[in-house]
This record gives structure tokens, C-alpha cells and sequence, in this order.
């Protein structure tokens, strides 16, 4: 049975590639940090089911020490780094936080690997935000980055370290290049499941608007499940390799928003409120992604489209609002 690690498995992407790795088979261990709420950080794995199965390990990202312990005790076959801290608006309010967690966190990873278990594979959870300012209509693994928040050159750097540990020492080590992947586990403070949670608090009567800031921005939306699996193929190549992973399909925030209200019969222009303090100090207008290379070498292609995504988020954040008032 292969032994996988996954930072961030508290995470959105952490529970459903848990969930993916334990149907295939793996024995799977978590990192989690230290929380004083340690009750409730379990939440998306025992969502899906799957917290009595994993087995979960203390460590932070920005302890050296505690990633080569864990490396030492865990001896895994993959190693998927997924921790990160990924809200790109709180990257303008703690840049040094996030480069050191999301940037130099990646390099203690790929360091502690590299002394203690180089023969492991290694996933980094790389971005489509990389690509900030676009140097092409539609992004691929060709295309130049340009950065455009603490967070992306923060992603960059951990993206150039992957690459660099891979050609320098020979490592199994992958980066894959994700475009915005959602789910009825997504963090509340991102853009889709903050509507949907909208939609569903309007719907019930719980709330009358939703304030929302740049409704022009494209974004290219998948499933977070369809997402887990191509990391997992990554990993089951030979070779390593850099892999964009999109539906190719770009689509306003106004658009997800008004599909969004559709799911209920409600009209997005009724709730929506604009606020300027939800503006960002720089925007990434518009992303596409080209998935050529993860379709033809990992025979990877997406299942869910937006809209089904969205009901399914939608009728999850029903569930939830009505369970809680009983
Ligand atoms: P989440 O924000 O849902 O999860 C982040 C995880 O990182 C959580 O488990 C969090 O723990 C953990 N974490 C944060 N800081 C530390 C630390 N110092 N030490 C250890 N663990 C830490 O992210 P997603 O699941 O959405 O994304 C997974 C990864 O993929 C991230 O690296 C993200 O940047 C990247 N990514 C995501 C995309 C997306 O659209 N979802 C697209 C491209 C890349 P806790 O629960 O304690 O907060
Ligand atoms: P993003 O996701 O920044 O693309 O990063 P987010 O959902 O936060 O923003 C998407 C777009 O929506 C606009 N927007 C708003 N965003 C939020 N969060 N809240 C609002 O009220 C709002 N109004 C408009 C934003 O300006 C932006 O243009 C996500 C994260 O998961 C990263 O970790 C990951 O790397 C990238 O996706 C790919």
C-alpha cells in the first residue's frame, strides 16, 4: 500500500484528494498545523467522510524541523504540497506572511525531501494566478508569468523551486499549474462560494445583498474533484513535469453571479451591491487556460461544467442554512 503526505489537507483540495487517494488504495497522512479550534479543522474531511481514515500529523510549513520529522517518521511514496496561504486579497495585508508560508514554505518542503526522502514524488500546487498580467490569449505551461499580487510572485518563486530542485537534484518533483477550482468545500472568503452562500442565505430570507467588488474579471472555473485527479496523474508519470490544468473556458464574475441566482429563480441585479473596498490594489482581468498537454500526456479532461458546479454549491449551502435553523 503507497504511503501519501498532503500539506494542507484541511484544505478544500486536501479533503478531496484524501478522499481520491484512500479510494485508490494509499494510506494517507495529513499535516495539519496547531489550532485552537481543533475540533472543527477536521470539517471537509468528515464532509466527505473520510477524517476516520486519514491519519493526521502536526507540522507547519514554516518549521523546517517538523517537516524532516515528519518526512523521517512518515517515509512517503508522494508527497503533495497543498498548504499554502491562498486568499489573494489577505496577500496585500500580510505579504510577508504569505511569502513565507507560500513561497519559502514550498522550499522547506522540497529541502527536507531532498535530505531525507529524495526518492519520494512530489506535487506543488501551482497557479494560474502566475500568469497575473497575460502574455497570451489563452495560458499555457509556454506562456510567461507576470505576477500581480504577493501571493502569484509568492506561488512563482515556490513554482521556479520545484523546477530547480527537479533539474538540480534530480527529483520526482511536478508543479501543476491549476486555473480556479471550486466546490461546495471552497473557502467561504473566495468569490463563488461566497455567492452561493448568498444565494442560499436570500433565498431563505437570512439576508437581502450580496456586496461583491471587480464583477469583470474572467475566471476559469472547475471542479476541485476533477482537479485532485490530474494532480494524482502528475505524480503516476515517469518523468515530472509542469501542467496546466483548466476547462478552457473564461467566464465574468458577473456571469457566475447571475447563474449562480438563476439556481434559485432570483435575479443576481435584485441583491448584488458593488463596494469599492472590495476592489483589489491590482486585478488579474482575465484567465483561460490551455490544458492541451494534461489532456494528451495524462489523458485528464474536466467532467463538471460551471453550472452544474454551481447548483451542486448552491443546493449544499441550502442544506447547510436550513440544518442550522432547524
Ligand atoms: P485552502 O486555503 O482551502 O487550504 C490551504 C491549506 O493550507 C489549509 O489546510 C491550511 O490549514 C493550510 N495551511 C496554511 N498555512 C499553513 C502553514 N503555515 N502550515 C501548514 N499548513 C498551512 O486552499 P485550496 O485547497 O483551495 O488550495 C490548495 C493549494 O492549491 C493551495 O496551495 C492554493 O494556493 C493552490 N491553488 C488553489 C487553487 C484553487 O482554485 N483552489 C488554484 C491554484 C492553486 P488551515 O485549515 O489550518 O487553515
Ligand atoms: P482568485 O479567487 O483571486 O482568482 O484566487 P477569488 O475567488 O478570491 O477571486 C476571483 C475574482 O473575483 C473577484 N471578486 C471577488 N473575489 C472575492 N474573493 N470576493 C469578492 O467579494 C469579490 N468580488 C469580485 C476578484 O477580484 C477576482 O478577480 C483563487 C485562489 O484559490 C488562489 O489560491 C488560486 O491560486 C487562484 O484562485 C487560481
Amino acid at each position: 500500500m503507497p504511503t501519501a503526505l498532503i500539506t494542507g489537507i484541511t484544505g478544500q483540495d486536501g479533503a478531496y484528494l484524501a478522499q481520491l487517494l484512500l479510494d485508490k488504495g494509499y494510506e494517507v497522512v495529513g499535516m495539519m498545523r496547531r489550532s485552537a479550534s481543533s475540533d472543527v479543522v477536521g470539517e471537509r474531511l468528515r464532509w466527505l467522510g473520510v477524517l476516520d481514515r486519514v491519519r493526521l500529523i502536526e507540522g507547519n510549513l514554516i518549521d523546517l524541523s517538523s517537516l524532516l520529522r515528519i518526512l523521517h517518521d512518515v517515509k512517503p511514496d508522494e508527497v503533495y504540497n497543498l498548504a499554502a496561504q491562498s486568499f489573494v486579497a489577505t496577500s496585500w495585508q500580510q505579504p510577508l506572511l504569505t511569502g513565507s508560508v507560500t513561497g519559502l514554505g514550498a522550499a522547506n518542503v522540497l529541502e527536507a525531501l531532498r535530505l531525507v526522502r529524495p526518492q519520494a514524488r512530489f506535487y506543488q500546487a501551482s497557479s494560474s494566478e502566475m500568469y497575473g498580467r497575460v502574455q497570451a490569449p489563452r495560458q499555457s505551461e509556454t506562456t510567461p508569468f507576470y505576477p500581480r499580487s504577493p501571493y502569484a510572485v509568492a506561488k512563482l518563486y515556490a513554482h521556479w523551486m520545484t523546477i530547480n530542485y527537479r533539474e538540480s537534484f534530480g527529483l520526482h518533483a511536478s508543479s501543476g499549474i491549476l486555473f480556479n477550482h471550486e466546490s461546495p468545500l471552497r473557502g467561504i472568503e473566495f468569490v463563488t462560494r461566497k455567492v452561493t452562500d448568498a444565494v442560499a442565505r436570500i433565498k431563505l430570507g437570512l439576508a437581502r445583498e450580496l456586496p461583491l467588488g471587480n464583477l469583470d474579471a474572467q475566471r476559469d472555473w472547475g471542479h476541485a474533484r476533477d482537479y485532485v485527479r490530474a494532480m494524482w496523474l502528475m505524480l503516476q508519470q515517469d518523468a515530472p513535469g509542469d501542467y496546466v490544468v483548466a476547462t478552457g473556458r473564461a467566464v465574468s464574475i458577473r456571469e457566475m453571479v447571475r447563474i449562480a441566482f438563476a439556481c434559485v429563480g432570483l435575479e443576481a441585479d435584485d441583491f448584488v451591491r458593488l463596494r469599492q473596498d472590495l476592489l483589489r490594489p491590482a486585478e488579474v482581468d482575465f484567465l483561460e487556460g490551455d490544458a492541451t498537454k494534461a489532456r494528451t500526456q495524462l489523458g485528464w479532461a474536466p467532467t463538471v461544467t460551471l453550472e452544474d458546479m454551481l447548483a451542486e454549491m448552491v443546493e449544499a449551502d441550502l442544506a447547510r442554512h436550513r440544518a442550522r435553523m432547524g
